[in-house]
């Protein structure tokens, strides 16, 4: 299997899960601001998007969007539990939490990285800090999950990075999921592979 991932970006995501699952991953470097793959090739040869992560099987079949993307590999690997079982109601669940990160959290940081319109910015942010917020009063254990780490928590953790790559002020339960996230030794592989 083949990772396209660029340092630091929501392919972490996918990347994070790999390791957690223990599973033979080709990772291949892009430069999403260049569209170009770190052997010279343009990245919208590749996928007419030009976003990551993209996973290309060894049969050469592919997903796309980081929700999936985390959800296959975990799957490949269900001992592991890193995405609960297909028929599930706790299936679902952990869904809607992928869902909620991906809709609510990930696509705001683009208007805050992009835009230079302080209204936007400052609408953009209010909104994320109330959906941090929500995730905070939600969370009750160590996990979104409860005691079990997922694909979700890697998200959410992916997303706490970037907040505090721009210095966002985070609750303080966030604060020490982070921190509980950034020590375990699948991610802590996974940021030093990626130079993070
Ligand atoms: N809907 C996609 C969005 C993926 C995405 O936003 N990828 C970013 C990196 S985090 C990217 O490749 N950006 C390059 C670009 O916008 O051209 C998903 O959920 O996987």
């Amino acid at each position: 299997m083949k990772l396209y991932y660029t340092p630091g970006g929501c392919s972490l995501v996918p990347h994070i899960i790999a390791r957690e699952a223990d599973l033979d991953i080709e990772l291949i470097k892009v430069d999403v601001k260049t569209h170009r793959v770190e052997d010279g090739t343009d990245y919208f040869r590749i996928t007419k998007l030009g976003l990551v992560p993209l996973l290309i099987l060894d049969d050469e079949s592919r997903l796309s969007e980081v929700q999936v993307v985390a959800q296959y590999l975990a799957d490949q690997r269900p001992q592991s539990e890193l995405a609960p079982l297909e028929g599930t109601f706790t299936r679902y669940q952990h869904q809607q939490w992928l869902s909620f990160i991906s809709t609510e959290i990930h696509k705001s940081f683009r208007p805050l990285i992009r835009s230079s319109d302080t209204a936007t910015i400052s609408e953009t942010k209010d909104r994320l800090m109330n959906r941090l917020g929500y995730i905070s009063d939600m969370l009750k254990s160590d996990y979104l999950m409860g005691e079990t780490f997922s694909a979700a928590d890697a998200y959410l953790f992916v997303t706490l990075l970037w907040a505090k790559h721009l210095q966002l002020s985070i609750p303080s339960k966030l604060e020490v999921f982070f921190e509980r996230i950034a020590a375990r030794p699948a991610v802590q592989t996974a940021l030093s592979v990626e130079g993070l």
